[in-house]
């Protein structure tokens, strides 16, 4: 910062009270010649922007997808940033202990994003690191610290052996300068709390903090339903919860006259049926209304495995036209995220009017598979962008995605299940229900095979769907 915007801040805090010097008892029993209470800044808007200004000018050059102010009092400074320079903003509950099982952080974000930390004060960095805690324990990335105020009491110190950068606007000894210069301060107090500061060096112990969770307790789908935007993905979320299914199963069969009469065998036990019309012979106009027929009996919805993977103008006619017009009765689709988002905005225009909902296939079951890393974390970002449209994913492991399976508003499902392990002949990769769903994370259950080429698809299906139901029960 510019001396002239130092002093007249140092000189405005000062004027309030917010820098006090003295003789000052702590809570710990030692007696401080400086006590800084920025609480009060509030009770003055033009102060209170100053500030803001001037911790957001102090990180012009560090990089943020979101801001967090560290509970209670720079809660404001972050708000008044976020307003100004429409950067969103996430809170942290400071109520919430055990961050597995409530919502420890409010407000929208995708694993991955980076997280820069607003705080008023620094002593040690103690709760700066509370607050870092479970924002990456929910998969942010944090590097950076901004305070307005570093009390020179070894916190950069303590926050740099945690990985993390503090950014000061203002240093105590800077502003004990200042306001001797002013005359605001004698040159004896000054000497005071050089002493003071000098003497009462923090060191803080704290174990190194997990970039990821451990085992993530489950939200209800019930509850789930309430922050999905997408009407299918409310719908989808609703239907598991009333259903007790979190069964999809693929229905890869030869005619479109088996997939109907498969569609109302297993229609029972599942959430989703998946098709991939392209492989059915007899496909006829009427197919999609046949299908929903059925689907509306047995409460299910239809997802049109189709794949999509090319530039948004292409797909929009892709997704409308042709011979199956799959925009008109498939619920849900997906797309490759290969392109870039456009696609995502390509879908969007056709499937948002009529409601539909999309699954981006971030990771995918085939051995080999190139959708991993930093292309998964990309398509993370993509539906984190298009929440309205973007219900989940296709994904076969979240769990070990950075920071888990994201925002409880998307879904994930997982293909590549059977009662065990293996694969095909064709690179194709199985997991058990009770690993996709309990170790892996993930929300449902697609399985093909395992059901339509068992002896008895009705039966298999009730086993796969109390094998899907028992793992989501056990990890709520
Ligand atoms: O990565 C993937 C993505 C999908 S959608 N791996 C997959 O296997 N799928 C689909 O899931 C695949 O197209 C097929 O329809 C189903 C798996 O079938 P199964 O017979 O191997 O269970």
């Amino acid at each position: 910062m510019e001396d002239a915007a130092v002093e007249s801040l140092v000189l405005a805090l000062h004027n309030v009270e917010a820098v006090k010097f003295g003789e000052f008892k702590l809570k710990s029993g030692i007696t401080s010649p400086i006590y800084i209470d920025l609480r009060v800044i509030v009770s003055y808007p033009a102060l209170l922007q100053q500030v803001s200004d001037s911790v957001w000018a102090t990180v012009s050059g560090v990089e943020q997808d979101v801001i967090c102010g560290v509970p209670y009092t720079a809660l404001p400074i972050a708000t008044a940033i976020s307003l100004k320079h429409d950067v969103p903003m996430v809170m942290r509950r400071k109520e919430v202990k055990d961050y597995g099982t409530k919502k420890a952080i409010e407000g929208f974000f995708t694993p991955g994003q980076k997280c820069l930390i607003i705080e008023d004060l620094v002593t040690s960095g103690a709760s700066v690191l509370e607050t870092v805690e479970p924002l990456m324990a929910a998969g942010l990335k944090v590097h950076d610290v901004v305070v307005l105020i570093d009390r020179e009491q070894g916190g950069p110190q303590t926050l740099q052996r945690h990985g993390l950068r503090l950014h000061a606007a203002l240093k105590l000894t800077r502003i004990v300068d200042v306001l001797v210069r002013h005359g605001k301060l004698t040159e004896e107090v000054a000497a005071s709390v050089g002493k003071f500061l000098a003497e009462n060096q923090t060191t803080v112990s704290i174990p190194p903090i997990a970039q990821t969770p451990a085992k993530l307790r489950r939200m209800p789908f019930g509850e789930r339903a309430s922050l999905s935007t997408n009407p299918t993905g409310k719908k989808l979320f609703q239907l598991m919860d009333r259903k007790k299914s979190n069964l999809s199963v693929a229905a890869d069969v030869n005619t479109a006259r088996e997939l109907l009469a498969l569609a109302e065998i297993v229609g029972p036990e599942i959430c989703v049926l998946k098709t991939h019309v392209d492989i059915l012979p007899d496909f006829t106009p009427d197919f999609g209304s046949k299908l929903r027929e059925i689907a509306d009996k047995h409460d299910f919805l239809i997802f049109e495995d189709r794949k999509f993977a090319d530039i948004g103008n292409t797909v929009t006619m892709q997704y409308e036209s042709g011979i199956y017009k799959i925009v008109d009765w498939a619920d849900i689709t997906n797309a490759h995220v290969v392109p870039g988002s456009g696609i995502v905005d390509g879908l969007k225009l056709k499937g948002l009017p009529k409601g539909r909902g999309l699954l981006l296939l971030a990771e995918m079951s085939s051995k080999g598979t190139l959708a991993k890393g930093e292309y998964t974390q990309a398509a993370a970002k993509i539906a984190a962008d298009h929440p309205d449209f973007v219900i989940g994913f296709i994904s076969t492991n979240p769990a070990a995605w950075v920071g888990g399976p994201g925002s409880p508003a998307l879904i994930h499902m997982t293909p590549g299940v059977q009662m065990s392990a293996g694969g095909d002949s064709l690179g194709q990769q199985y997991n058990t229900p009770s690993s996709v769903i309990g170790e892996r994370s993930s929300d449902i259950i697609i399985v093909g095979r395992g059901i339509i080429k068992a002896a008895d698809p009705a039966v298999a299906a009730k086993e796969y769907r109390k094998a899907g139901w028992a793992a989501y029960e056990e990890n709520l």
